[in-house]
């Protein structure tokens, strides 16, 4: 009888994670003293949310985090990651809510207790409504102190027991999608010249933010990094033009946000591509905002296939053909090897040291069965495929150093509602059962072996 593939063995120090965010799972929107954030407001926008959801309950995590924690300590998770929600812990963006603090503190412990390394992002989008009224959240430079001392804050009180940060989850979506396009709070169309000056913005926030964590540190083993969802670009063929060209489209694609943390400027054509629209700064900004890393995090699901061509700029982005398969989200293309390429390419542009992939996973059309389970093989096959290119990289020696599963639950799908599941654990909302789908029995099972199963 053959034994599990060893070939797919990871190295024990290889870290197996889930991850969630505030807004997407807490729920207890206006309980002990937690302010609204600005999609507490977008969610009561009419037509803004699918079938009118919002995260007022969620998973109800903020009461049921005992149970949540059980879940992770079945599954084996050896790390947790998750998002501080601003308005819980400073209503206004700057006083303390100490209740709000309080349930940190909790989760924290009782993470802990468990063996369960807590990762915490101090920043998952759901930033005080206050701060907008008062001057306009990201577009108001005045974000950048109020950011900075916010994250400053979340050192002081939790890196006595926390050491690993992350300032920012994925800048497009507070940014762009925030500002320019409309689709997430607070849900403006701004002018691309205001669009690229809120992401100057948001890097400086970033960049003071990495200051601020390591100035309040309360033990000298804290490590700081970022959450960033770079389109991982895959060559078509892994031929060397080929690989040349998807991995200068990557760092063309991010230009704006982590090609220009990691490069310490602008690259020349985003700003010759902007032209008017490019935003105002001074070159000493970058001083801020590309203070080192220790780690970056990638939140990766899908690829964008790239060819190498002859002309000006020397790559191509291949659309994806009407019939390539998809997961239950209409942008979720699969595409397994965004979990090599994205440590190739993160140690070959940048020699990045250290990189997570901090979100993968997909939305499933989760169906219960009559005994109550949840079979999703699509998921697995998922999970699983990806994993088997996540140990190519670290078996080539690339600085892939763990994995967060996107998500422990079902949750708060932003625009989608509660349409799409990601879970690894299935919710019912109404009654707030949590049921392991077969993906989680899984995932347990390859954190036990430390291989692809
Ligand atoms: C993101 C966010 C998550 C999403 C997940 C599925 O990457 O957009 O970090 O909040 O829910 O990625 O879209």
């Amino acid at each position: 009888m053959a034994q599990p593939d060893a070939c797919y063995t990871f190295p024990e120090s290889f870290l197996w994670g889930s991850a969630t965010s505030s807004y997407q799972i807490e729920g207890g929107h206006d309980a002990d003293g937690r302010g609204p954030s600005v999609w507490d407001a977008f969610c009561r926008q009419p037509g803004r949310i699918h079938n009118g959801d919002s995260g007022d309950r969620a998973c109800d995590h903020y009461h049921r985090y005992r149970e949540d924690i059980d879940l992770m300590t079945h599954l084996g998770l050896q790390a947790y990651r998750f998002s501080i929600a601003w308005p819980r812990v400073m209503p206004d963006g700057r006083h303390a809510n100490e209740a709000g603090w309080d349930f940190y503190d909790r989760l924290v412990d009782t993470l802990l207790e468990r063996g369960i390394e807590p990762w915490v992002t101090v920043f998952h989008w759901d930033w005080p409504q206050a701060l907008e009224d008062l001057y306009g959240g990201w577009r108001s430079p005045r974000i950048i102190e109020d950011f900075a001392h916010y994250a400053g804050e979340v050192s002081r009180r939790l890196s006595d027991r926390v050491t690993r940060f992350f300032t920012i989850n994925e800048f497009i979506n507070f940014t762009d999608r925030a500002y320019h396009v409309g689709e997430f709070a607070p849900g403006l169309q701004l002018s691309r010249r205001e669009r690229n000056q809120i992401r100057h913005h948001a890097l400086l926030a970033h960049g003071d933010a990495v200051a601020a964590i390591r100035q309040q540190a309360r033990r000298p083993d804290v490590q700081v990094g970022i959450a960033q969802d770079t389109q991982v670009c895959v060559p078509v063929m892994e031929t060397e033009p080929h690989i040349a060209a998807a991995r200068q489209a990557m760092r063309r694609l991010d230009a704006h946000f982590l090609t220009a943390i990691l490069e310490g400027g602008y690259m020349p054509e985003y700003l010759a591509a902007e032209g008017e629209h490019a935003p105002a700064f001074d070159p000493a900004d970058f001083d801020r905002i590309s203070r080192p890393l220790d780690f970056v995090g990638i939140n990766t699901y899908t690829p964008h296939y790239v060819r190498a061509i002859e002309q000006a700029p020397g790559f191509e982005f291949i659309p994806h053909p009407p019939g390539y398969p998809r997961m239950d989200v209409p942008w979720l293309y699969v595409g397994p090897q965004i979990l090599y390429w994205v440590a190739r390419h993160l140690h070959d542009l940048w020699q990045v040291k250290s990189v997570y992939v901090t979100e993968n996973g997909c939305a499933c059309d989760d169906r219960m069965n009559q005994q109550g389970e949840v079979l999703d093989t699509d998921r697995v096959m998922y999970l699983r495929n990806h994993l088997i290119a996540a140990h190519r990289a670290v078996t080539e020696g690339y600085p892939l150093h763990g994995y967060f599963a996107w998500s422990l639950l079902d949750n708060f799908e932003w625009a989608d509602g509660y349409s799409k599941r990601f879970g690894l654990v299935h919710v019912n909302y109404e009654t707030q059962k949590r049921t392991p789908k077969l993906s989680a029995d899984y995932y347990r099972q390859v954190i036990a072996a430390r291989s692809v199963l």
